[in-house]
């Protein structure tokens, strides 16, 4: 045990190589005290660390079940959040870099949102015919706000079962903070889209009149994700026009009109899986990160399947990226020296609140 935590600086320098051995030999000292999370949007440096992959969900409830006291999560800190809420009180959640957030997250915040909240109570009996629901990537007050007020979180590869929970129990919902997911969930459950209105939430009313707000089974927030809005319909026109037998596949994070285009749609767990259990000698046109479409390609290319990532130029998320090799190392020589650096706790009252909500989505789906 060391006195002071090692400092970041101290690794700053060290290459890939170096971090690796070192990461290894941490493991190997904590003696599965320590389990490393890798989401699939993690570079192949910190990915081949993680003694689990998978979604953000996935991961938490790995995390919760296991018998490990730190959780190491190799993803963005509101899967950090959810791995703390969902884990054991003893259990400590870590996050590797603190700055790596997710900027659809930070497309939504408390104050915004119970603003609208209190805008809709004006033309709505709010409490009685609005369920609010938000995505998973959303930071623990929002879920907690889902959880005072009746609400539920989904995932993308549950929220077709999630709004059915809604629309049982009240007949609107307040969709946060993806309009993409609302939207092309929606869109597959029927729903028309003149039903469908979005919040913007940088106008008074979201910029809806009250009769837009009546009508609406659906209010969308106006978020998005910086990375899946790079993929657009055209980029299918051009590869098909190339490779016309293309399958493609989308996340519902990209934008209506690609997945309007799209042969599947899916949440990262299932488009590994539709993917990977196709016929061989298939050739997939891939809309979300490019870390999970090219380690899909490189899993699926013995069975002659060619694996391509939709948008021209090649582009990950920064913020996934953030978490490297060199941090990786940092954190778990600090627990082996003794020390919890980047402990990801979110607090009492608040996680209680969280809890709710996504209790109320681990039981709905
Ligand atoms: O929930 C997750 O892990 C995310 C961000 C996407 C997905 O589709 O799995
Ligand atoms: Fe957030 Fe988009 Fe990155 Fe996912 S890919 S973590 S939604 S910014």
């Amino acid at each position: 045990m060391t006195d002071t935590a090692l400092p970041i600086q101290d690794y700053a320098l060290l290459d890939d190589e170096e971090c690796n051995a070192r990461i290894i030999k941490a493991k190997e000292q904590l003696n599965g005290e320590c389990i490393i999370l890798g989401h699939h949007y993690q570079r192949n440096e910190v990915f081949q660390h993680a003694d689990f992959s998978g979604d953000s969900l996935k991961l938490s409830r790995q995390a919760a079940q296991s018998q490990a006291k730190y959780i190491v999560f190799c993803g963005v800190h509101f899967m950090a959040e959810v791995a703390d809420i969902l884990s054991r009180p003893e259990q400590i959640a870590i996050l590797p870099d603190m700055a790596a957030g997710c900027s659809m997250a930070d497309m939504a915040n408390k104050v915004k949102v119970q603003q609208c909240w209190d805008e809709l109570a004006t033309v709505l009996d709010v409490e009685n015919a609005v369920t609010p629901i938000t995505y998973i990537n959303s930071a623990a007050d929002l879920k907690a706000f889902c959880g005072s007020h009746e609400g539920i979180v989904c995932t993308s590869s549950n929220a077709e079962k999630i709004l059915n929970w809604c629309f049982e129990r009240r007949e609107k919902v307040l969709f946060f903070p993806d309009q993409h997911l609302g939207r092309n969930t929606g869109v597959q459950m029927d729903i028309p889209l003149q039903h469908m209105v979005t919040w913007d939430f940088s106008k008074p009313m979201g910029g809806l009149s009250v009769e837009q707000i009546k009508q609406a089974k659906m209010i969308l927030w106006k978020g998005h994700c910086s990375v899946h809005q790079a993929f657009r319909p055209e980029h299918i026109d051009e590869f098909k026009a190339k490779y016309p037998e293309t399958k493609v596949i989308s996340h519902p994070e990209a934008c209506f009109e690609v997945c309007q285009k799209s042969d599947y749609i899916g949440s990262t767990e299932n488009i590994l899986k539709i993917v990977k259990e196709a016929e061989p000698d298939t050739r997939w046109l891939v809309a979300t990160e490019l870390n999970l479409v090219n380690r899909l390609h490189e899993a699926c290319k013995d069975q002659g399947k060619n694996v391509h990532f939709m948008a021209p130029t090649l582009s990950m998320c920064s913020t996934m990226f953030r978490t490297d090799p060199q941090h990786l190392a940092w954190v778990l020589e600090n627990l082996v020296a003794g020390h919890v650096v980047n402990q990801v706790s979110v607090s009492q009252e608040e996680s209680a609140l969280a809890k709710q909500a996504l209790d109320n989505m681990l039981q709905a789906s």
